[in-house]
């Protein structure tokens, strides 16, 4: 069994952690990243391995049952997640009957997975309908994203039209939009099932005063998601107070969205 610690998904795992805790995403325990392990991975360097103990999941995932899955530690720090790895991050299989994580490696201080694990596999099931290529679900706290929606109207056609204006890039980045929860208790399965429902329609759920889930193929695919989404939000929140003399319309939107090819979500444009 190869070292886990010298994997290129664990390396790039740790190494998203920490630029997540770098550009204020994630200050505290704020935030999780959950990533479903290629086959080719989960053989290389850990099915072999004995289970360490089973920690149980308190919902039912039986359609993960099977899979492995790298997800950050409850109450951990992303700041710490490259320093330590073993103790602020798990591998765990998903048991048979989708009751439990059998955990393979990590959780090394007799810790378990993030509080926001039921948002987090639940969404990977709906992203999994959608795409059956996705592998990854991370939840943040973008400084300006979460301003915006203290500032801005929590519908999602509006929030998405906004964002889409703020930046030439979106409208091609994420063409479905970004779903908009309105305020709920975190780490509950009823935000966990409203979040998964959004994903069903878009890559990006916005959890009104707290923060992002975006999901990806890869870890770089949702990191960039987030990345753009924080990134328009920035230009919303740096111009929001004054007077608005330039806009990207409707027909340069569409353009934009043809000239790249991608499918938008309907009912947003005017054109
Ligand atoms: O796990 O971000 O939503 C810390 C959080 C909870
Ligand atoms: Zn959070």
């Amino acid at each position: 069994m190869k070292k886990i610690t010298e994997a290129r998904f664990f390396k790039e795992f740790c190494a998203t952690a920490d630029n997540m805790y770098r550009l204020g995403w994630d200050e505290r325990n704020g935030g999780n990243i959950s990533l479903m392990l290629e086959e080719a991975d989960a053989d290389e360097y850990v099915k072999g391995r004995k289970t360490e103990r089973l920690i149980p999941l308190g919902f039912d995932a039986r359609e993960l049952a099977g899979k492995y899955f790298m997800v950050t530690g409850t109450g951990k720090y992303f700041k710490n997640v490259k320093a330590e790895p073993e103790i602020n991050t798990g591998i765990f299989r998903i048991s048979a009957d989708g009751q439990n994580a059998e955990l393979l490696w990590g959780y090394e201080d007799g810790g378990k997975f993030t509080s926001e694990l039921p948002a987090h596999l639940m969404s990977h099931i709906q992203r999994l309908k959608v795409d059956p290529q996705n592998r990854v679900v991370m939840h943040t706290h973008p400084t300006n994203l979460l301003a915006m929606t203290y500032v801005h109207e929590l519908d999602t056609d509006a929030f998405t039209h906004t964002l889409w204006q703020m930046s030439t890039e979106c409208i091609v980045v994420f063409p479905d939009g970004v779903e908009v929860l309105p305020w709920m208790l975190c780490g509950t399965n009823e935000i966990g099932e409203a979040t998964a429902e959004k994903m069903r329609s878009a890559r990006a759920v916005v959890w009104a005063l707290h923060g992002l889930y975006g999901a990806g193929r890869t870890l770089d695919e949702a990191f960039g998601l987030v990345e753009t989404v924080e990134k328009a939000s920035q230009v919303y929140m740096l111009t929001a107070g004054l007077p608005r003399v330039n806009t990207i319309t409707d027909e340069q939107l569409k353009m934009l969205a043809d000239a790249f090819g991608v499918k938008y979500r309907e009912g947003i444009l005017k054109v």
